[in-house]
């Protein structure tokens, strides 16, 4: 396969200034017409013709109306044009209903619709498949569906046909098109300067019920944009399109957004508090892109955190204003330590602006993506937030209708600051997680006390030598009676040895470090427990307060595990005293009653030189979670009963928090043996959030058959609800039965390959069943294997993306780690192997 290099881009040498396509749909014989005036780039110097086009069928080609015989080759075509403008004109036929890869033009559930991020238009015709070159397109749709949508505004329609036109230049991959009988839930938003919106959420008929949370979500994001970045929505009318074959998320296509349905349907019995909160967040997400990743698009994919991170950062500051501050902070690093510091620690590490890729699809990554929001959360901080927001205007007017770079990011922070951000930008060329490693120094005679900070990265692959980055280090000082002395500041750590000095201080002080986790670094402190549920009890910064009771917990689960010691009764009283203020909100306390996940301790245990072994890891998080049960004994029955937020249903902040702090009573009531609260609540529960919380407790005590049929007889018609059921037996099954529950699940008849979101929902659960799936047999990772050799040929990028569950192999022992070798050497064997896959198996191996 070939390397695509950042140090190779050259700009393409024509230019587009229109696109017009025609779509007669049909199954399997599609036909595409396209009419595409292209003059040459001045500022190219190859001028080699080159069109995209994959699993394309050439019916014709024309230049200025000529009939032309191009050279075909399965990547796309090269033709002789003249070197002034001319008319490319194309006919090509494709077969949507094929088309399982669902990249391109495909068929869900018997709707048309389309993926073309990153490189799938070049499924749908022969195009410059590359974001930089950017069109005006009009598309006429030809089929017997009720509905024919596709990007910009409505033209012409009647019986058959409707005409579409987006006014705004964009790049192939935010082209867009679905066909379908589907019904609309009709929405109105009125821009801050008066334009009237037509907004609409198309779904199929019988999930028209679940489309007013996700409009009301819409609302807020467009609102929001305008008020904190002054973005206003620039076309007549904005779709959003529920499709259930998808291998994503979303995708932010030019007024024509297409999700994912798990991502947009919502319902007070279908969903979960997480769901509706990941709704929220995945609508507002893509709404932003219409500014950050549409109008000011990527030069090449090279720069994809330009629009993702900078999405992500303006969807976490969304989720943090609509819902709670800290808790989503918490939330976000509790994920980018689960997901995104394994890749960055392991073979897949790779930059946050990569350097080479073979399969671009690889690349939307948790480093990508968080930790490039993670990048510009500290950039904000570094400039402060009046600086950040000029900046960001200038940023829109300086390159609306650009395909822009990270130089061109880092140029108007530059410009607006006057300051040098050259050492900033190694947060773009480094990989691996740096090391921030504090010691403390007190002289008492003279009140100073001294912090001395060392950072370091370790090597990660293709990049031995690490540089030091700049770390804004957010701290505040405490003193020994809890009060906060010096409030949060920013320590800005520019060396690989730097030092703090404070001085005139009365008593030896606390220092409460890297406050709100204000950069993405491990942080290395000599602190004892004692320290630690000081800070659990005092710190006035939020996010260290949780860090404090979690590395208590880390710490306690560790001890177990490596010493067989009893859980640490400093971290049980600590939390006590937590999770019965009830001045503090109840999603805090929830998040404080949470400890950390197996494959988080596995983690943990790696990063000390210790080899995880999973059994011990299982048996000790069970055991903690007992000590805890037993030592809130007295108060967990209060905490259920006051924590049932009162009237009807809202998946708010308050509601949600209320409901995940009394789930974690019950499920801790559950751990003593109390199944009472878990089999009402069950029997009883009105919304999804409890009915689930209270199967799963019934599963994790052994006393879930009946439920788990009971609940299979109520969803079996409503699809998303039947994923929870096939990922909540997966991910729960005890360790020793996990794969062959897992491959039952495969069996049933509910189970389909081919829908990613069911096949995520069974496997993708089963690889997070950190015990189960690394079961001392191996037949964990051979189920696996053996599902991803037959999906690859189905959909390589699901297939791809699932491989990453292998990607921490080297951390454990010697047998597990040839076990697993054994199954990446085979799915590496398997003759045909996608692009995808093979390069993702290629690097996992190293
Ligand atoms: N931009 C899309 C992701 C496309 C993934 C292509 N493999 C969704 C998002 O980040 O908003
Ligand atoms: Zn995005």
């Amino acid at each position: 396969p070939q390397t695509i290099y950042l140090k190779d881009y050259t700009p393409f040498g024509y230019l587009i200034d229109s696109v017009h396509l025609t779509f007669k749909l049909h199954p399997t014989t599609t036909r595409v017409l396209s009419r595409i005036a292209f003059r040459p780039n001045p500022d190219a110097t190859d001028k080699t013709f080159f069109l995209h086009g994959e699993q394309l069928t050439l019916i014709s080609a024309k230049i200025d109306g000529a009939e032309i015989t191009p050279e075909v080759t399965d990547e796309g075509l090269i033709a002789n044009v003249p070197d002034a403008p001319f008319v490319w004109e194309a006919e090509v036929e494709i077969s949507p209903s094929t088309n399982t890869a669902l990249e391109g033009l495909y068929m869900s559930n018997g709707m048309y619709c389309t993926q073309c991020e990153a490189e799938g238009f070049r499924k749908i015709t022969y195009y410059p498949d590359r974001p930089d070159v950017m069109a005006t397109f009009d598309v006429r749709i030809e089929g017997d569906e009720k509905v024919l949508l596709s990007n910009g505004n409505p033209g012409a329609s009647g019986d058959g046909f409707a005409e579409w036109s987006d006014p705004w230049k964009k790049p192939a991959y935010l082209f867009a098109l679905v066909a379908g009988d589907l019904v609309n839930h009709p929405g109105q938003f009125t821009t801050k300067s008066g334009k009237d919106v037509e907004l609409n959420i198309w779904v199929r008929p019988g999930d028209d019920g679940k489309c007013a949370f996700g409009m009301q979500a819409l609302k807020d994001s467009m609102k929001w944009d305008e008020d904190v970045y002054g973005r206003e929505y620039d076309l007549d009318i904005f779709n959003i399109v529920a499709v259930d074959d998808f291998n994503m998320g979303a995708m932010e296509n030019k007024g024509l957004n297409i999700f994912n349905s798990s991502c947009v349907l919502a319902s007070q019995a279908t969903s979960t508090d997480a769901d509706f909160e990941r709704i929220e967040a995945i609508i507002a997400h893509e709404y932003f892109h219409n500014w950050t990743g549409n109008r000011i698009t990527c030069r090449d994919w090279f720069q994809l955190c330009l629009k993702e991170g900078l999405t992500v950062f303006r969807d976490a500051q969304f989720t943090a204003d609509m819902r709670s501050e800290p808790v989503k902070r918490i939330d976000d690093v509790i994920a980018l330590r689960a997901r995104q510091f394994p890749e960055d620690q392991g073979p897949l590490s790779h930059p946050v602006r990569p350097e080479e890729f073979q399969e671009i699809n690889n690349f939307y990554t948790a480093t990508v993506y968080e930790k490039g929001a993670e990048v510009i959360g500290m950039l904000k901080t570094l400039v402060g937030d009046e600086a950040y927001y000029q900046a960001l205007d200038l940023y829109f007017e300086r390159h609306d209708g650009d395909a822009a770079t990270i130089e061109d990011w880092i140029k108007v922070f530059e410009d607006c600051t006057g300051r040098d951000l050259t050492q900033f930008k190694r947060w773009y060329s480094q990989s691996g997680t740096p090391k921030v490693s504090v010691r403390e120094e007190w002289q008492a005679e003279s009140g100073t006390f001294t912090l001395h900070f060392s950072q370091s990265t370790a090597p990660t692959p293709g990049q031995d030598v690490k540089d030091p980055r700049v770390i804004p280090i957010a701290l505040g000082l405490l003193n020994p009676n809890g009060d906060e002395t010096h409030p949060t500041r920013i320590f800005e750590m520019m060396e690989a040895e730097q030092s703090l000095t404070f001085t005139g201080l009365g008593a030896r002080p606390i220092p409460s470090i890297l406050r709100g986790f204000s950069a993405p670094v491990m942080l290395e402190q000599d602190i004892d427990n004692a320290r630690r549920a000081f800070l659990l009890a005092h710190d006035t910064d939020e996010f260290n307060r949780w860090e404090a009771g979690r590395d208590l917990a880390r710490d306690s689960l560790i001890n177990m595990i490596l010493k067989d010691a009893a859980p640490d009764p400093a971290y049980l009283d600590g939390l006590k005293r937590v999770v019965t203020d009830t001045s503090l909100d109840a999603a805090y306390r929830a998040l404080m009653l949470a400890q950390p996940t197996e494959t988080e301790l596995a983690g943990a245990l790696a990063a000390l030189g210790e080899t995880p072994d999973p059994d011990k890891i299982y048996a000790a998080t069970k055991a903690l979670s007992k000590a805890k049960a037993g030592i809130l004994a007295d108060d967990l029955h209060a905490l259920y009963s006051d924590n049932q937020p009162q009237g009807p249903y809202t998946p708010d902040a308050e509601g949600s928090g209320k409901r995940a702090l009394a789930n974690m009573a019950m499920a801790l009531l559950g751990r003593l043996g109390q199944l009472d609260p878990a089999k009402a609540q069950f029997a009883t529960a009105d919304n999804m959030t409890q009915q689930i919380a209270a199967l799963a407790t019934l599963v994790r005590e052994g006393a879930g058959t009946e439920a788990v049929q009971d609940f299979y007889d109520q969803w079996k018609s409503d699809r998303l609800v039947i994923d929870k059921w096939f990922g909540l037996q997966a991910g729960m099954a005890d360790p020793d039965q996990a794969a062959e529950v897992a491959k039952a699940l495969t069996q049933h008849a509910d189970f389909d390959m081919k829908n990613p979101n069911r096949f995520r929902a069974t496997l993708g659960a089963f690889a997070g069943n950190h015990a189960g799936f690394h079961h001392a047999t191996g037949a964990g990772y051979k189920l696996l294997a053996d599902w991803l050799i037959k999906l690859d040929p189905v959909n390589p990028q699901t297939t791809a993306r699932m491989c990453t569950a292998f990607q921490t192999w080297k951390r454990y022992d010697s047998q597990r780690q040839s076990l697993i070798r054994a199954e990446l050497e085979r799915i590496l064997a398997t003759e045909g192997l996608s692009r995808d896959t093979h390069e993702m198996v290629t690097r996992i191996l190293g």
